[in-house]
């Protein structure tokens, strides 16, 4: 069985990053390891949350993995909490990468161009270290834009993405995909570019009109699951892209726009038949 390792906070409640990434990749067919940063009451959209660092148990964890041998087809990182996370991951890149196993960063720090609660600036680019490590970056547009300096819009053409695209492969990952971009108001999907061939890919579904906090996550969660799987980055994508509107577009039929977080559980067999096809 394949093993992925994914670092990113527990949010009790919320229904975001590990609470996320473990069930999705399980599903897959994918032993999931883990590695908790921090441990919150709820996700930071909840004002009131309380908030654990783990930042000291990290060392010690991968010393005794190091020591154990253990290794894994994918390292995943989404939500990490501080400077210290960064370069205890960037490390912790150094000592498991292997010559065929994948390194994939979602630099979780905001979202509709605002960074979350405990972010900044300074933040946004000690990430561009950790992407620079990646096989693969899956930041949104508020984060591309933090990380690259070019400033966040919502109105935007080809030009301006395929410019995000290419600042982000110069920070050094191999590929840089673009989540939640929408050229016309019915269709949102992903743009992608290789740093080595400067092709560039791209997949759209239709948009439902909201947007649901948890969403990112359950997208790079697919997508690190389904490369592991033997996906090409194209196929990982796409399924990615259909799951995660498959549980946005059940999400509010049932229950609106205030749901705070999507319910990917109910649209797991969908994704396994996905996956399995
Ligand atoms: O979904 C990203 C995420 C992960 N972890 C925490 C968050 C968020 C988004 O707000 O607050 C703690």
């Amino acid at each position: 069985m394949k093993r992925i390792v994914t670092i990113q906070d527990i949010s009790c409640v919320g229904k975001c990053s590990l609470t996320v990434a473990l069930p999705v990749i399980s599903a897959m067919g994918i032993e999931t390891s883990v590695l908790p940063t921090a441990l919150l009451s709820a996700h930071t959209m909840f004002s009131g949350y309380t908030y654990k660092d783990l930042t000291d148990q990290i060392r010690p964890i991968t010393e005794h993995w190091k020591k154990e041998g253990f290794s894994f087809d994918a390292i995943y990182t989404g939500y990490l909490g501080s400077f210290e996370q960064i370069r205890l991951v960037s490390d912790l890149f150094d000592e498991f990468r292997t010559d065929d196993n994948l390194i994939i960063v979602d630099p979780v720090m905001g979202d509709n161009g605002k960074l979350y609660p405990g972010f900044d600036e300074d933040y946004a680019k000690e990430n561009t270290k950790l992407c620079a490590g990646a096989d693969l970056i899956l930041p949104n547009l508020t984060e591309a834009s933090c990380m690259t300096g070019i400033p966040y819009k919502t109105q935007y053409d080809r030009a301006y993405i395929m410019d995000l695209l290419e600042a982000l492969c110069a920070l050094g990952p191999k590929y840089a995909v673009l989540t939640g971009i929408s050229f016309d108001s019915d269709r949102i999907g992903v743009m992608g570019l290789d740093a080595e061939t400067h092709q560039s890919f791209e997949y759209y579904t239709g948009r439902i009109p909201t947007g649901y906090h948890g969403t990112g996550d359950v997208f790079s969660s697919t997508v690190t699951g389904a490369l592991v799987r033997g996906r090409s980055l194209g196929d990982a994508l796409r399924i990615a892209c259909e799951y995660t509107k498959d549980t946005m577009e059940y999400t509010y039929r049932t229950r609106g726009e205030n749901a705070y977080s999507v319910d990917f559980e109910v649209t797991i067999p969908e994704l396994v038949r996905m996956i399995n096809e």
